[in-house]
C-alpha cells in the first residue's frame, strides 16, 4: 500500500508529455501480438536525463549508449519475438546501430561516381544490404515498435504503461530492463523555471533577491557567497520501481533485470540481494569495463552462471581490464555476448511459460 502511494505521489508530482500517443501504438502494438499468438518482449535501452531545468539546458546524464538493448532486442526479433525497443531518444536502434559513428560512418563507405551519385564501398555492401533488409523486414512485418525516452520521468511513466499493457498476456510477455535508469532526480516541483544563471546578470537583482527567485525553492542550492561560485544539488531518490513492476505492473510476465557495477567485489552480492529483495525471475550481472564480453545470470535457485564471448574485432588493448575474469575465447571472433545472452533467457522464458500455475493467455 506504502508503494502504491508513492508511486502515485511520484507520477503524479513528475509528469511526462507525449504519452497518450505512446500508450496507443503499444496498445495496438501488444493487441495485435497477442491475437496473432507471438511472444511480446520490452526491451529498455539507454540512460536516462535528470534535468536541471524545466526548460532544459543542463542535465545529468550517464554512460549508457543502448549497445546492450539494441543488440538484444534484434536476437530477440531472431527468436520470433515481437519487440517494443522503449530506449532513450537518439541511442543506439537495432540494425541501424551498425552505421553508428563507431562502426560505419558515411564519409568512409561513400564513394563520390558521378556529380550527386554515390556507391556504397564494395567492403561494406553486403553488410549495409543485410543490415537494411533486416531492418525493414522488422519494420514492415510490425515486428518491432520505437518508442523513446529522455528523462527518468518519461522513462517510468512509459515503463509502466507498457508494463501494464502487457499484463493481459500474462507469461507470455517478457520484459528485458536493459536501460540504465538514473538513481536520484531533482522533483519537478524543486526545478527552477528557466537556465541557471552562473553569475548576476540583472543588475536590479541583490543576492538574496536572486536566490530566492531562482534557485531557493527549487533542488538547487547554492553555498556561493556572491557572485555564484560553487553550486550544490540536492537531489532525491528515485522510487524503487522493480518493485512496483514486479508486484503490481507485470504480475505475470517473466521479468529479468540487469545489476551494473565497476567493483568486481561487490556484483555477485548486489545480484542476489536484487533477486531476493524483488523476488522476480533474472537478474544479468555484468561490470562497466568487462560488460561487452561477459556477464553473470542469477536467478532464485543460486546457481550463478558465466556467459563470456570473446574479445572481438574493434577492441584494443586498452579496454583489456585489470578485472577481468578469465574468459573463454570463443570460435567465432565476430560473436556478440547478445547472441548468447538472449537464447539463454528464451529458454528460461519458456520454462516460466511451462511453468505449472503460469498464467499463459495464449
Ligand atoms: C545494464 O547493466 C546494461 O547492461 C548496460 C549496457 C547499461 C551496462 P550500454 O547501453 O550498457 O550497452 O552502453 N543495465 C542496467 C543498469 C542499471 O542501472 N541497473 C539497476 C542497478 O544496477 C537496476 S534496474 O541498480
Amino acid at each position: 500500500m506504502e508503494n502504491d502511494f508513492e508511486d502515485e505521489a511520484y507520477f503524479a508530482q513528475n509528469p511526462t508529455s507525449h504519452l497518450a500517443k505512446d500508450e496507443l501504438a503499444a496498445d495496438n502494438f501488444i493487441k495485435h501480438h497477442s491475437q496473432a499468438g507471438h511472444r511480446v518482449a520490452l526491451v529498455t535501452s539507454g540512460g536516462t536525463t535528470v534535468p536541471l531545468e524545466k526548460h532544459t539546458v543542463r542535465y545529468i546524464d550517464n554512460f549508457s549508449v543502448g549497445s546492450r538493448g539494441a543488440a538484444s532486442a534484434e536476437y530477440f526479433l531472431m527468436q520470433g519475438y515481437a519487440v517494443v525497443f522503449l530506449h532513450r531518444e537518439g541511442s543506439l536502434t537495432p540494425f541501424l546501430r551498425r552505421f553508428s559513428q563507431r562502426n560505419i560512418s558515411l564519409p568512409d563507405v561513400l564513394v563520390e561516381t558521378d556529380q550527386d551519385t554515390f556507391r556504397i564501398s564494395a567492403e561494406v555492401k553486403q553488410e549495409v544490404q543485410d543490415t537494411l533488409k533486416s531492418y525493414n523486414r522488422a519494420r514492415t512485418s510490425n515486428m518491432l515498435l520505437f518508442i523513446s525516452f529522455s528523462t527518468i520521468s518519461d522513462y517510468l511513466h512509459r515503463l509502466r504503461t507498457i508494463a501494464c499493457l502487457m499484463q493481459p498476456l500474462g507469461s507470455v510477455g517478457l520484459i528485458y530492463l536493459a536501460a540504465a535508469p538514473s538513481d536520484f532526480f531533482i522533483p519537478s516541483d524543486r526545478l527552477p523555471d528557466h537556465k541557471i544563471q552562473s553569475r548576476f546578470t540583472d543588475k536590479s537583482l541583490t543576492s538574496t533577491e536572486w536566490l530566492s527567485q531562482s534557485s531557493s525553492q527549487s533542488g538547487l542550492r547554492s553555498t556561493f557567497p556572491q557572485p555564484p561560485s560553487q553550486f550544490t544539488l540536492h537531489l532525491d531518490p528515485v522510487p524503487k520501481f522493480l518493485k512496483s513492476l514486479v508486484e503490481r505492473w507485470a504480475r505475470d510476465a517473466m521479468i529479468v533485470s540487469f545489476k551494473l557495477e565497476t567493483d568486481p567485489d561487490i556484483l555477485l552480492h548486489k545480484a542476489r540481494h536484487s533477486i531476493n529483495t524483488y523476488r522476480h525471475h533474472l537478474v544479468i550481472g555484468n561490470m562497466l569495463v568487462t560488460r561487452k564480453w561477459e556477464v553473470v545470470f542469477v536467478s532464485q535457485q543460486n546457481d550463478d552462471r558465466w556467459i563470456r564471448a570473446s574479445k572481438s574485432g574493434g577492441w584494443s588493448e586498452a579496454d583489456e581490464s585489470p578485472l577481468r575474469i578469465e574468459a573463454i575465447p570463443s570460435t567465432d571472433p565476430e560473436q556478440e555476448l547478445e547472441s548468447m545472452i538472449v537464447p539463454s533467457v528464451v529458454q528460461l522464458h519458456e520454462e516460466h511459460m511451462a511453468r505449472p500455475g503460469s498464467c499463459r493467455k495464449h
